[in-house]
Parts: C-alpha cells; structure tokens; sequence
C-alpha cells in the first residue's frame, strides 16, 4: 500500500512540475494594448518550461505594466531582460507560494530584445523569448 501510494505521489509530482519541454514551441505573440492611464499592461505566464506569449510587442515611450505569473506550483521561474540600453531592464522571480510579480519599466529604443528565465537550466530547455519595441 505504501509503495503504491509512493508512486502515485511521485506521478503527481511529475504532472505538477509539467516537465514538458519548451522547446520548438511555436512563436506566441501578444502586442500590447495602452490603457487610458496610458500604461501598456502585459501578462506573461511561466510555465515549465516555455513563456506564454513568447513573443511581446510594446511601444517606445510609453510605460509597460509587466505581469509575471508562474505557472508552476512547485518549480520557481524568473524572467531576466538585459536592454539597459533599451532601457529595459528585467529581474523578476516568479516563486512559491509569491507566484505573481509585477515590473515595470518604459521602453525607449525600437529592437527586439530577448528575455529568458535564469533559473537552473530553463533557458535552455526553452524558457526564451523576446520583447518587440515598435514606434
Ligand atoms: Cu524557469
């Protein structure tokens, strides 16, 4: 009984983490829409181990509201930009149990600028994507 169990838990473990990969996943985009605070409101769900959208589309000089969700109960998830630059610059844990986290910065460059979670090897196995700034 207690091995069954045992391997039931660990099923349950494996589904929770969804160790699916993120790899070859399609481009997913998502362009941003400005609010009337003028804040251009993005939500990015991480999951394990790909970002939903993967692809996001902001405009120059206007605020981004960026929220972080993880969706993963038990794997904690990060989304890193580096575009200072760009005037981008992201480090945001999306852990457990504080599953949510919310950035903002204003983007001032056009350009495509990647981001990717910095946990473990995630980026690797697909935890990529890219920020899109148009005029
Ligand atoms: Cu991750």
């Amino acid at each position: 009984m207690r091995r069954v169990v045992g391997i039931t838990l660990a099923g349950l473990l494996v589904t929770l983490a969804g160790c699916s990969s993120g790899l070859n996943r399609p481009v997913q985009e998502v362009t941003a829409t400005i609010g009337e605070n003028n804040v251009q409101k993005i939500q990015v769900t991480a999951h394990s181990f790909w970002f939903e959208p993967n692809r996001i589309v902001v405009h120059a000089g206007v605020p981004v509201e960026l929220e972080i969700h993880n969706g993963s109960w038990i794997v904690p998830h990060n989304m890193t930009v580096n575009a200072a630059e760009a005037g981008i610059t992201v480090d945001a844990s999306a852990g457990i149990p504080a599953r949510t986290k919310t950035v903002r910065f204003t983007p001032t460059q056009e350009g495509e600028y990647p981001f990717f979670c910095h946990v473990d090897g995630h980026a690797g196995k697909g935890m990529k994507g890219t920020i899109v700034v148009v005029k």
